[in-house]
This record gives C-alpha cells, sequence and structure tokens, in this order.
C-alpha cells in the first residue's frame, strides 16, 4: 500500500485543485463549461437519463481531487447531459461523505469542481431521516435552511461568507411550480457514520430541525462560498430514530426509496428543466 499524498492535501490550494477538476472534465466529456450541477444522493440515482441527453459518461477516479492516486474503491461517475434547450448539466454520482474521514476538503471537491466547471446552481440531493410527523417514507422535500452539527466547516481561515438564503428561495419556487405540494425543512447534519439516537433526533427537533443527514451542509456551504445558487432535496427514506413508534425496518427504507424512485427523477429533471 502507497501513501502518495492526495492532491487536496496541505498545503495545495483548494480551489487551484478544482480548477484543474474541471479542466479535466472539459477535456473527458469535450463539453468547455456547464451551467447547473447537480449531486445525486441516496434514492436519486435514476434522475439523470431524464435530464436530456447523456454526452459522456467518466470514472471519477480520472478527474483530479475525486479519489487517492492509489486506488481506494468505487467512487462513482460524473456525467455530462445535454437539457432540450441546449443547457449542460454536469450530474455528479459521486460523493465523499464527511465521516469517511478524509477532511472536509476532500468532501467539497465535487460541489468546488462544479463551480469552476462554470455552474451557476447547485442541487443537492440527499437521502435523510424526517422528523416532522407529517411526513411519510418515500418523501421527497426542499430543505429551506440547515444548521451544520458537523463542528467542521469547508472555509479556512477568516472567510465570513454569508448565509442568509442559502438555500435560494428563487430556486424552492421554481421546485414548487413543479410540484405545488412539496414541503420544506430545516436540515440537520451530524457528523455520523452512526444514525441519531432518539435523544439526539428530540435535541435536532428542539433547535429547529426537520431533517437529519450525513452529507448536505458542508456542501452547501462551499457552494455558496463559490458564488453559486443553492437547492436541496432530501429523499426522507425514513422518519428518524424514536419519531415513529415502530423501530426502523432496511426492508421498509429500501422499498420507500425504490416506490419514489420514479417520481423524484421525473421531479429533479422537470426542476432543472425550468431552471435559469
Ligand atoms: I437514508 O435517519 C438516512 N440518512 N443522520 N439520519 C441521518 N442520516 C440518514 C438517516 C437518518 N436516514
Amino acid at each position: 500500500m502507497t501513501h502518495e499524498p492526495h492532491p487536496l492535501d496541505h498545503p495545495a490550494d483548494p480551489f487551484e485543485v478544482a480548477r484543474t477538476a474541471a479542466s479535466d472534465i472539459a477535456r473527458l466529456t469535450g463539453v468547455e463549461r456547464h451551467d447547473v450541477a447537480v449531486t445525486l444522493g441516496s434514492g436519486w440515482g435514476r434522475a439523470a437519463e431524464l435530464i436530456g441527453e447523456t454526452v459522456a459518461t467518466i470514472p471519477a477516479t480520472e478527474v483530479t481531487g475525486f479519489s487517492r492516486p492509489a486506488l481506494e474503491g468505487h467512487v462513482g461517475t460524473l456525467r455530462s447531459v445535454t437539457t432540450p434547450d441546449g443547457r449542460h448539466v454536469l450530474v455528479i454520482g459521486a460523493r465523499t461523505h464527511y465521516y469517511e474521514g478524509h477532511g472536509v476538503r476532500r468532501v467539497v471537491h465535487s460541489v468546488r469542481t462544479a463551480a469552476a466547471t462554470g455552474a451557476k446552481q447547485m442541487i443537492l440531493t440527499n437521502g435523510a431521516g424526517g422528523i416532522k410527523e407529517s411526513w411519510s417514507p418515500g418523501q421527497p422535500v426542499l430543505i429551506s435552511d440547515q444548521i451544520n452539527l458537523t463542528g467542521d466547516s469547508p472555509l479556512e481561515g477568516a472567510t465570513f461568507i454569508d448565509m442568509t438564503d442559502l438555500y435560494s428561495a428563487r430556486l424552492r419556487e421554481v421546485a414548487r411550480e413543479v410540484d405545488a405540494s412539496l414541503d420544506e425543512g430545516v436540515y440537520c447534519q451530524f457528523r455520523g457514520p452512526q444514525y441519531e439516537t432518539p435523544a439526539e433526533v428530540q435535541m435536532a427537533k428542539a433547535i429547529g430541525g426537520h431533517i437529519v443527514g450525513m452529507s448536505t451542509a458542508l456542501e452547501a456551504i462551499a457552494a455558496r462560498q463559490a458564488g453559486m445558487e443553492v437547492l436541496g432535496f432530501s429523499l426522507i427514506t425514513n422518519l428518524a430514530a424514536g419519531i415513529s413508534p415502530t423501530p426502523l425496518s432496511h426492508a421498509e427504507v429500501i422499498e420507500a426509496g425504490k416506490a419514489a424512485e420514479a417520481r423524484i427523477s421525473q421531479l429533479l429533471a422537470d426542476v432543472i428543466g425550468r431552471i435559469r
């Protein structure tokens, strides 16, 4: 096992690494710039085909910064998809989670790379636990705001970034034009990888949270720093621990995800189709 330094290890400039990754994507896809980027979280994987015509699919391992030089397993793919009206969408099927322990630079590299490809809007999707009792497994919801409980940040040094309207009200409006029934909630990012205890879920509820997850908050901060408009969707795959009277059934979670797949894929494609 070799331990070559990762391109994102200190003291590298993470934005420089993202620019290199963006030029890798331009070279490998033949698409010079992208307009919109979307990260597909658990349950959202089949949306890509509905967005438009896939121009190129590349393994994330071919793009600078997405994995160690010494291969560390499957990291997913990046796709360039062209919408019917000719916009270029970067579909990111490779997510590094904070709980993997490689540091927050690696977590937000895909978002910084998306910005470096030219994307003006960043759509972040995930599978998550729901706290609102009116929600059921298989329901997609909009993220209205977030609480970052990781204790970490992608911002380095005295980088003060405004987080008002982090999840763009304008883009949430576009999503509601597609599906007026979409509810929304505050996303709480826990470090994970363990799920919350019922007491932790009650804490999240008490401080104003409605969704519990392990991915999106750090990415959203980096997207805002990069100047992108952010839209977030959670697929509620389970009620958070202690919210449902019955314990979590993995089979039910999987079933809810499968049942929701067609609907949420179409939802995402329609929203991307309307974004300007
Ligand atoms: I799927 O209940 C999924 N991801 N933190 N809590 C957290 N992450 C999740 C959950 C959950 N369900």
